[in-house]
Formats: structure tokens, C-alpha cells, sequence
């Protein structure tokens, strides 16, 4: 009793020294030694269909999080739980200050000045420890919630505390947004004398309240609308309508599918290639569609939009399937010179052992792409990953079913030879290759393209980066499936799409950049036979590809 009354004096006199000294540690939710598994993430509509007490405790938590105050001393004292929400939240972008003794500002002039980078390799394992901070937080304020519920609950809840994990929106399997996301109050049971009561409070994942003190500038400029919460495709658009509108005009299943199956690398992967979609740009397409524009789409406002979570878990998700796959390719395997950000100035050598500012581990060790490479030690995973049960190759095996279940569908036009019996089926399938400089353009933007009119493949260029080539590898097979060029021969269709392919970039305000302006825009047109797989642990195989300059005339015909 006496020890632990010292701790808890040792705790309130040190607690508020520590924190201004030393930054949160990022280790993910404690498990022990995880010998036996640790909790998976799981899908936000499965974890709302079975309701219960881990949905209970994801929403009370989220909302525990949100309502906490900064400038509240309690929440200093807590031993687990101590960073509020709107600190956790600004990490990614405005306003741009030092997150919790991480280190001074050393973003360059005009370059971006918030910890996130985008349009560069550490994209994707910059993100993993942002998922991983917010999921420590959700999974304490969790705990202590249940807590507070009556004897006969206690053990049920305690242990769906202990099971949570943050959940993720998987936007390539089901491309509209999640229905948790759409009400504005939601029914949760707290405890009552020595039962449960359901009650309606404001649903943490319909908007979030941007503190006066944050609106207001405080800590430095912040949003130029003043908008009090954040907001999601406002009038005459509606929510989830509207935003589900635009997600449907993305192939987002499809270009899932082609970044596992194509990417030849990490870079191709999950940065940028000529060949498919990367990872980082199929997410920039669901930040502009997901809240039709609004704060989600502005990298120094999106994390505070409660779609950023979900959103972020699944990216890092993707990756991890993408990992055990290609454990080759796992993480980028090269120096490049980096862009701006708040702790970084522009051109600083990028390397998998550079630190991710402003995520350390115990003791002040910065986290870096190497050390945060694999989920193991993290305590989570994702269906498929178990590895402390499995191996590698189990594991790849497993991911790449899942893949196949999940993303896969029968694309491409069939040849013309239908294959013998015994012999693989072979399709043929087109894409535009797109790249431009985004330094030309007025960002956020997109850059559509069109067969006869119709929207044939689009792409998001969003704020950040403002510099720097943009390249993809869009598919154009849905409306070739849906013409008849899908029954010509390779070169007729060809001249077909020479005849109806065009270009437009348009601004998020609907208006049209004259692409007149942007020099940099090359389209290439590619053709491809892909052997579709004999088994559905595989995956197709692309063969070479025959290429197409599309030269000026047909990309800036006016249409
Ligand atoms: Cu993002």
C-alpha cells in the first residue's frame, strides 16, 4: 500500500516533466509474449454487425478520446491514455507544431511543414506507427471504459477490451463508405446499477468538433473555412449518396487487384509506376471521393476527419499483405533525397534506416522504416497473418487466396483463340499509362480519362506533394467491356481508343485546367496478354507489353 501510494506520487510529480520531455512511445498495444497470437484488426462492418461489447467499447472509447482536453492536468496523470485526441490527430498536418519533444521545425521555406510524408517511399511505413499510436490510445481508454461496467459484464467486456484493435474500411472489397460512418447518433449500452442501459449518443464517426482553441489559430494557422467540425459532401451533395457516387467511378477493386498482381517491386507497389495504380495513389483517390473534397481531401486537415483511421488501417493492411507475398519487396531498398516536412528539410538522403519523426520507441529511439517493416512484436495482425502459427510460405499462400477471393474479377477482353482444353485462358487487356509533373497543375485536381465520352480511368493529384512526376498504369477495361471494341481485333481496337481517347484535368471545384498548360502530360497506350491462373492460390501473368506513344494531337483534341 505504502510502495504504491509512493509510485503514484512519483507518477504525479514526474508525469507532467516526461511528457514535455519525452514523446509518446509508439510499441503498439501491449500483449505479452504473444506466443499464443495477438488480436486481429478487423473489418469496421464486421465489427458493427456483431455489435456487443468490442462495439460498445470501440465507439465509447473513440468518443473518450475525442471529448478529452488538452489542457485538462488529469489527463497528464493517467499512467496509459495521457494524448487526447486533437494532439494525436495533428501529427499529420496543421497546425504544424513540435508533437511532444520530438524535435525543432526544419521544414524548408514554402515546402510542406507537416510530419506526414506523401509522394515518397516512406509513405506507407510512416503511417504504420501513426495507426499504431492511435490504436494504443483506443485500446487503453478502452480498457479503463470496461472497467466501469457491473459484475456479471465485467469479464466479457474486460476481455473485448483486450481483443480490440483499430478497425479498417476495406474500400477495394466493398467501395462505399461504412455505414457506422453515416448516422449521427449511435446507440451504445453503458452500465446501470448492476445491468446494462442502451443509450443514443453523437456518433464519434459521423464528425469530429475542432476545438475552438485550434480553429481559432492557437497553435498557428489552421483552416482558412473555419469550418467547426469536419464535414462531408455538403448540400446539394449528401452523404453517404454522393460519396458513394465517386468511389463507384474509381475501378478501385481492380486496381487493387493489378497492384498485387502486376507491381513488380515495392516502388511499383506502393509508390509510383507506369504499370498500375500504386497504393499511394489509389488512397489519394479515395481522400477526394470518400467526403466528396472537404477536409479529407487536404493532407493538413484529413487525419481529422474519423475516415482517417479506417481508411489508414486498411492501407497498412494492404501493405502487410503485400509483404508477405513479396517478402523480397517488402520495404523500399534504396537512398533518395526527401521532400519537406516539419522535422526534415527538403533533400535530406531518404533511407529504411532514417527516422520516422515523430514516432519513437521506450527510451527515445526513433522508429524507422526498418524497425517498424514487420507486424511481428506490434500486437495486431490480419486474418491470414497469423505467424505465430504459420509460416512464410503458409502465409503467402493464405494471402494470396484472400487476394483472389477478395479483389479479383474476370477483366480483360478473352482472345480470339479460345484456349484448347487443358491450355490456360489467356485475355488481352489495355491500359493508359499517364504521367505528369504536378508542379503544372492546380492541386487538389484529378486527371480523367475518357473513351467516347465516358469515363474511362481517373487519377487524384492532391496537395502534397506539390512537386514532382506522377506516373500510373490505368486500366481501361470496363468500358472496353462495355463497347464493341471488346470484339476487334488487337489493332482495330487500338485505332478505336486512338479515335475516342481523351483528357481532361479537372479542379475540385468542377472547373477544367487547359492542359494546353501542362507540358509534362504523356499518355502511352499498352497492350497486354495475361495468362489467367490455373489455381486460385496463383496469380495471372502478364506478358510483354506492346506500347503506344498518344502524341499531342490526340491527347489535347478539345472535347
Ligand atoms: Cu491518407
Amino acid at each position: 500500500m505504502l510502495l504504491e501510494a509512493a509510485v503514484a506520487v512519483l507518477a504525479l510529480a514526474t508525469a507532467p516533466f516526461a511528457v514535455a520531455q519525452d514523446p509518446y512511445p509508439v510499441t503498439g498495444v501491449p500483449v505479452g509474449s504473444g506466443v499464443d497470437g495477438v488480436p486481429l484488426r478487423q473489418n469496421i462492418n464486421d465489427l458493427q454487425a456483431a455489435g456487443g461489447p468490442a462495439w460498445d467499447l470501440y465507439i465509447r472509447a473513440l468518443s473518450a478520446m475525442q471529448a478529452a482536453k488538452e489542457t485538462d492536468p488529469l489527463s497528464y496523470f493517467q499512467i496509459e491514455g495521457t494524448v487526447p485526441m486533437r494532439r494525436l490527430l495533428r501529427i499529420h498536418g496543421r497546425p504544424f507544431i513540435e508533437w511532444d519533444g520530438a524535435g525543432s521545425q526544419q521544414s524548408t521555406g514554402s515546402g510542406w511543414a507537416g510530419y506526414c510524408p506523401h509522394g515518397e517511399a516512406l509513405f506507407v511505413s510512416w503511417h504504420r506507427p501513426y495507426v499504431m499510436l492511435f490504436e494504443q490510445l483506443l485500446v487503453s481508454n478502452a480498457k479503463q471504459i470496461a472497467s466501469t461496467y457491473p459484475g456479471q459484464y465485467q469479464q466479457q467486456y474486460a476481455a473485448a477490451a483486450e481483443s480490440l484493435r483499430a478497425p479498417f474500411w476495406d474500400w477495394a472489397a466493398d467501395s462505399t463508405v461504412p455505414a457506422a460512418t453515416v448516422p449521427a447518433t449511435v446507440q451504445v449500452n453503458f452500465p446501470n446499477g448492476q445491468g446494462l442501459e442502451g443509450r443514443s449518443i453523437p456518433n464519434p464517426l459521423y464528425t469530429y468538433t475542432i476545438p475552438p482553441a485550434v480553429l481559432t489559430g492557437e497553435f498557428g494557422p489552421f483552416d482558412a473555412q473555419m469550418r467547426s467540425q469536419t464535414v462531408r459532401c455538403p448540400s446539394p451533395q449528401t452523404y453517404p449518396a454522393s460519396a458513394n457516387g465517386n468511389l463507384a467511378s474509381r475501378p478501385y477493386k481492380q486496381w487493387m487487384y493489378d497492384a498485387f498482381t502486376r507491381a513488380s517491386n515495392f516502388s511499383d507497389f506502393a509508390v509510383t509506376s507506369n504499370s498500375v495504380v500504386s497504393l499511394e495513389l489509389i488512397h489519394n483517390g479515395i481522400h477526394w471521393d470518400a467526403a466528396c473534397g472537404q477536409q479529407f481531401v487536404s493532407p493538413d486537415l484529413s487525419a481529422f476527419d474519423p475516415l482517417f483511421m479506417l481508411h489508414h488501417a486498411n492501407v497498412d493492411r494492404i501493405w502487410a499483405y503485400w509483404q508477405a507475398i513479396r517478402p523480397d519487396q517488402d520495404i523500399f531498398q534504396y537512398s533518395y533525397p526527401g521532400l519537406s516536412r516539419f522535422a526534415t528539410p527538403e533533400g535530406t538522403m531518404i533511407s529504411p534506416s532514417s527516422p520516422l519523426p515523430p514516432f519513437f520507441a521506450p527510451q527515445r529511439v526513433p522508429l524507422t522504416t526498418e524497425s517498424v517493416r514487420s507486424i511481428k512484436g506490434f500486437g495486431y495482425s490480419y486474418t491470414g497473418l497469423e505467424y505465430w502459427a504459420k509460416s512464410a510460405d503458409q502465409m503467402k499462400q493464405d494471402v494470396t487466396l484472400l487476394i483472389n477471393s477478395l479483389y479479383s474479377s474476370s477483366t480483360g477482353s478473352p482472345s480470339k483463340r479460345s484456349a484448347p482444353r487443358g491450355e490456360p485462358v489467356q485475355v488481352r487487356r489495355y491500359f493508359a499509362r499517364v504521367r505528369l509533373d504536378r508542379a503544372e497543375v492546380e492541386k487538389p485536381c484529378q486527371v480523367n480519362i475518357y473513351l467516347d465520352g465516358k469515363q474511362a480511368g481517373s487519377l487524384v493529384v492532391m496537395n502534397q506533394p506539390a512537386q514532382g512526376i506522377m506516373r500510373a498504369g490505368l486500366t481501361l477495361d470496363e468500358v472496353i467491356q462495355a463497347s464493341d471494341m471488346h470484339t476487334m481485333s488487337v489493332d482495330e481496337t487500338v485505332d478505336a481508343i486512338k479515335a475516342a481517347l481523351a483528357v481532361k484535368i479537372i479542379k475540385a471545384d468542377g472547373s477544367t485546367i487547359d492542359i494546353t498548360k501542362v507540358p509534362s502530360l504523356r499518355v502511352d497506350l499498352e497492350h497486354v496478354v495475361v495468362t489467367k491462373p490455373a489455381a486460385n492460390d496463383q496469380f495471372p501473368k502478364f506478358g510483354t507489353s506492346s506500347l503506344l506513344a498518344l502524341g499531342d494531337s490526340i491527347l489535347r483534341k478539345i472535347i
